[in-house]
């Protein structure tokens, strides 16, 4: 089978030669790097969750016996498989089994429900879902089975019941592959979902060697090494908690990842006591959530150094707290699963640590802050954030519509953040242009509410807006307008029924209010700029 897969878009010949001849890229694989690791700290602690302490050496042996009862299941180099696993020891197996074999993980985030499985298998044509009984509050059968009627072609498996399946195989008689199977690092390694998609779901596609490339730059930036003990407090799916450096940075690094099942204060606190956690990564509610927290003196924490916030903007009265009452350094971290990702540094001053979002974490990175028209715009002045660079993506996976119009003819990515470069290079994100809104880090598409709204009988139109909200930053507002009948439909009712949609709950509307009519633009659309100023006036039952 051709280890490239169709779909994808190369990086043009000019600048892979530039990148590789720059030692940003070299011919390794993802899997390949964690076996070089393994090699090297064979019986040190990769993965701890819970109870169970597994080594490099372990984890490996789980990965390679996981891989026979995927090549058992017939999956093959190419394929796609959904991983949807949250954030446990069983979330490896998956990941770098489907990785050895050749296979693409399609990185689902485990709030997702069928609906949401569905359009992601659909838009991959994943052949697989590696789901969970681990996932909170879902029942992972009744998934499985509303998905099995709408595509009767997926099949679904547990990540829990790899390794076991793997052994039993191994006992009677199958080969355990001891290695990946061979690979160009330019062939996709992945498929990252695009935060806040619409209609049909983007997907980036990765290469082993420009993603290698980003955790391992970003594991010299945050000084990983040894004796790094990291948490991520978001789910391990997630671009920030996987390269930025993520726990493929600490792969590759030889620390030790600890598995936070949730991102509670008091969960989070008691395994940074536990294990002597040294960096923890965070969205700015749940940094929040921790500063907040009455119970952070009961916990020994002079094992933390840093705390790295990111995927959403941190406030700067937020930010300030964060040495003082966590004790550890702040760290902001502003990337996209498309490519780019900016820090602070370890040693920069509060001032820019607390006020800025960082620079970009390569010398490769070329920036441009662009007005409307295309033009620079000078320094401090807010502007249009393009991209290019050796992890910043080509294009989407498979959607010409999508790439013409996020990429610049040559090649740069619009990413639809608006921002203010200074002089040394540090940007501040400062607004947006895109259609999404960011949920405390959570990426939320307003027309995929909608588009659900819309499905009820008794609706005849709804629109969705992002407000301001302190602890997320923005929350869900739902407006719906009722068709003509009586009695029309109430919020609560609504909502009752989305929770009936197989939807994640972060696809819920925070608040739905039923309004007799939209504000329109001059052509008659639906208008979410003026829904913002007039919703005050839009009087309605909530
Ligand atoms: C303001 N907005 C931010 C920040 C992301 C590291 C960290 C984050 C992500 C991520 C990531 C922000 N302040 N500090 O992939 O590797 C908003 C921007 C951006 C979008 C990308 C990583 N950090 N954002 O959040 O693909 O609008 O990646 O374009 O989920 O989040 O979202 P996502």
């Amino acid at each position: 089978a051709d280890p490239l897969l169709a779909g994808v878009k190369p990086y043009p010949a000019e600048f892979a030669e530039r990148y590789i001849a720059a030692g940003y890229w070299a011919e390794r694989t993802l899997d390949q790097i964690l076996r070089e690791t393994a090699v090297r700290r064979a019986g040190h602690p990769a993965v701890i969750d819970r109870g169970r302490r597994v080594s490099y050496a372990e984890l490996v042996n789980r990965i390679d016996v996981s891989q026979t009862a995927l090549s058992a299941c017939g999956i093959a180099q190419g394929e796609r498989v959904i991983i949807h696993v949250p954030n446990v020891l069983e979330f490896f197996d998956a990941v770098y089994a489907v990785i050895s074999i050749g296979a693409i993980p399609v990185f689902a985030v485990h709030s997702h429900r069928a609906s949401e499985l569905e359009h992601l298998a659909n838009s991959s044509g994943a052949v697989l879902l590696l789901t969970s009984r681990q996932i909170p509050a879902a029942d992972p059968q009744a998934i499985a089975s509303q998905l099995a009627s709408r595509l009767p072609g997926l099949r679904v498996m547990y990540a829990e019941d790899l390794y076991e399946r793997g052994l039993h195989l191994a006992c009677s008689g199958w080969d355990v592959p001891r290695q990946g199977c061979p690979r160009p690092a330019h062939a996709a390694a992945f498929l990252q979902l695009s935060g806040g998609t619409t209609g049909k779901p983007k997907l980036i596609p990765k290469t082993h060697r420009d993603y290698a490339y980003s955790f391992e730059r970003s594991a010299q930036i945050c000084a990983l090494g040894d004796h790094t003990v990291y948490l991520s407090g978001i789910p391990l799916a997630h671009n920030f908690a996987a390269s930025s450096p993520g726990y493929m940075g600490v792969f590759a690094t030889g620390g030790t990842v600890v598995c936070a099942l949730d991102g509670s204060a008091e969960r989070v606190f008691e395994l940074i006591a536990e294990h002597r956690v040294t960096m923890v990564a965070a969205v700015p509610p749940l940094a929040q959530a921790w500063l907040n927290s009455n119970v952070k003196h009961q916990y020994d924490l002079s094992s933390w150094k840093l705390l790295q916030v990111g995927g959403a903007k941190l406030a700067r009265a937020v930010a300030v707290r964060v040495e003082q009452e966590l004790g550890c350094t702040l760290q902001q971290v502003f990337g996209m699963a498309e490519g780019l990702v900016c820090y602070t540094r370890l040693d920069d001053d509060l001032e820019t640590i607390a006020s800025t979002q960082g620079k970009p974490m390569s010398d490769a990175d070329e920036v441009l802050v662009l007005d409307a028209q295309g033009n620079p715009v000078p320094e401090g002045t807010p502007g249009n954030l393009w991209v290019r660079g050796p992890y910043t993506f080509r294009g989407y996976y498979n959607n010409p519509e999508a790439n013409a119009a996020s990429f610049t003819p040559d090649g740069f990515y619009g990413s639809g953040d608006i921002v203010v470069r200074d002089a040394r290079g540090y940007l501040s994100v400062v607004g947006r242009t895109k259609d999404v809104i960011n949920r405390g880090g959570e990426k939320v598409s307003p027309e995929q509410i909608e588009a659900v709204l819309l499905r009820h009988p008794a609706v005849h139109d709804a629109s969705v807006i992002g407000v301001p909200d302190e602890l997320l930053g923005e929350r869900t507002h739902a407006y719906v307008v009722p068709r003509e009948i009586s009695p029309p439909p109430r919020a609560k009712t609504l909502r009752a029924w989305m929770r009936g949609e197989h939807i994640a709950d972060h696809h819920i509307p925070d608040m739905i209010t039923v309004v007799e009519s939209l504000p329109t633009t001059h052509i008659g659309k639906i208008s979410r700029n003026t829904l913002g100023s007039k919703a005050a006036e839009l009087q309605g039952e909530s």
